[in-house]
């Protein structure tokens, strides 16, 4: 049996009782009678391939690629790091797929420690997710993976280990699905990637881990806890980052996007951090948000964005002429991400120059609206669950319905059921929720996502549709929180 619970990993040895019941699905997939508490679908089950197989056609375009994950000295601008990240590059390769190809993606694991990829937003084959301990065993120090499926949806997604807070260092790729049947009205496309970044200044991700645990009370840039805060989202983050990057790059050597006025640009927004929010604008001009964590919404036109770790956004935008800083602004703590966006002659605008969008009208996922193309059909709630977010910054404990990972209690739902998460924030901190596997419709307005924020003492439904079955991570996508316990699974009974 592939299956193992011996591996010395963390994330092994948490696995405590859901790894015993998925094991046992896997043997039970095999012909063995299971455990009578094997009630959990293995990533293995016959469900699992059955769905892959509905996915696959005979005329399935493949694209293939091997990607290599190992340390890595890189030039941020003016600030060299030794990091980990994928080819040596931050971010690490682009990938590109048509909807309903099959991508086989081999993965080379060159780091001095075991690792995983998981594919952030896409509803794929559940063995395919990368959840070490969860859908996968590790993949240990020199060896090497085959991740391959079917990418069902167009859209913008990312990939990103799944194990311990390896996201914090620069192991993060954008993955697109292209859509054959869009009609593609823009003249550039730009893939613009945020992140949060201390690795090689000082402290290492685990070191920051270690530091969050032992002493919880303390703000991370040595003020006091509780100094992050934002009036959009009350508790703000954790880390003081002493950097935040655009496309791998400090904001004083930025990259540069070129264009010409009054071309129409398409933006794809990706946030890659671990522990920050950013409010995004471009200057001196306006956004026309079109999809939200790759799906299409109701087009709607905003001064700026608030992007939460693992939330995705494409906008368009119309292109005035000049020279024009694109800003990540950290939201509720000091810095920002810097690009620059040029379409005539000017000189570069400095780092710290201001932004009037970023303080006019800020958007949300949550005040978006499907398009009418994605809603999800009306039907009645076969099911509700609740997820209550709780914890915080006193003892570095953070937890669903009580409990910190893995002793979460699986979410557990029957195959073509529809599901009602209630998701619900006890704790004075936000917490973007990211669901594997599925796209939810909010249930106010309907947008599909992935990844919602829930803000502190606030809630939110987000309803499903329950056919991809197996074993789906449902956390929140600070990294250090659900290393720190906030994770649960979202299960298929038999
Ligand atoms: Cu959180």
């Amino acid at each position: 049996m592939r299956w193992t619970t011996t591996d010395v990993s963390r994330r092994s040895l948490v696995l405590g009782s859901l790894g015993v019941l998925a094991a046992g699905a896997l043997s039970s997939c095999d012909g063995d009678v299971g455990p009578a508490t094997s009630r959990l679908i293995g990533p293995d089950a016959r469900e699992v391939r059955a769905a892959e197989r509905l996915r696959r056609t005979s005329a399935q375009r493949i694209v293939t690629r091997k990607i290599t994950a190992r340390p890595s000295s890189l030039d941020l601008g003016g600030r060299t790091v030794r990091t980990w990240a994928y080819d040596d590059a931050i971010p690490g390769p682009e990938l590109r797929t048509r909807a309903g190809d099959l991508l086989r993606v081999e993965l080379a694991n060159d780091l001095p420690t075991e690792t995983s990829v998981h594919w952030h937003g896409l509803a794929l084959s559940n063995d395919m997710d990368g959840v070490p301990g969860l859908t996968q065993d590790p993949i240990g120090a020199g060896s090497r993976f085959v991740y391959e499926f079917t990418t069902p949806d167009p859209g913008t997604y990312f990939f990103h280990p799944h194990t311990g807070v390896q996201l914090d260092r620069g192991l993060y790729g954008v993955l697109i699905v292209e859509d054959p049947a869009e009609p593609g009205e823009y003249d550039q496309e730009w893939v613009v990637v945020l992140d949060d970044w201390i690795d090689g200044i000082g402290r290492s991700p685990d070191e920051v881990y270690a530091d969050l645990v032992s002493s919880p009370g303390m703000g991370h840039g040595g003020m006091m806890g509780g100094t992050m805060h934002s009036a959009l989202l009350g508790g703000a983050g954790d880390v003081d980052y002493p950097l935040y990057l655009i496309n791998g790059r400090t904001p004083q050597a930025p990259v540069t996007l070129t264009g010409r006025p009054g071309q129409r640009a398409r933006i794809r927004i990706v946030n890659a951090g671990s522990d920050t929010a950013f409010r995004v604008a471009l200057g001196g001009h306006r956004m026309t948000v079109t999809h939200a964590d790759g799906f299409p919404v109701t087009p709607v036109a905003t001064d700026a964005l608030l992007i939460a770790m693992g939330e995705r956004y494409d906008v368009i935008v119309d292109l005035a002429d000049g020279v024009f800083p694109l800003v990540a602004r950290a939201e509720g703590k000091v810095g920002a991400g810097v690009a620059v966006v040029r379409t005539g002659a000017g000189s570069v605008p400095s780092p710290g120059s201001a932004v009037r969008e970023l303080d006019r009208r800020i958007l949300l996922g949550t005040d978006l609206t499907a398009a009418d193309s994605v809603r999800l059909d009306s039907e009645d709630i076969d099911r509700s669950l609740d997820v209550v977010l709780g914890g915080g910054m006193m003892s570095y404990r953070w937890t669903i319905n009580g409990a910190a990972y893995p002793e979460t209690d699986a979410l557990e739902v029957a195959p073509g059921e529809r599901v009602r998460l209630r998701l619900r924030n006890t704790s004075m901190m936000f917490h973007p929720v990211h669901l594997h596997g599925h796209t939810f419709a909010l249930s106010q307005g309907g947008t599909r996502k992935d990844t919602v924020i829930v803000r502190p003492r606030q809630g939110v439904e987000v309803d499903l549709r329950a056919d991809n079955p197996g074993q789906w991570a449902l956390h929140c996508h600070n990294v250090y929180h659900a290393e720190a316990g906030m994770m649960t699974v979202l299960s298929y009974r038999r």
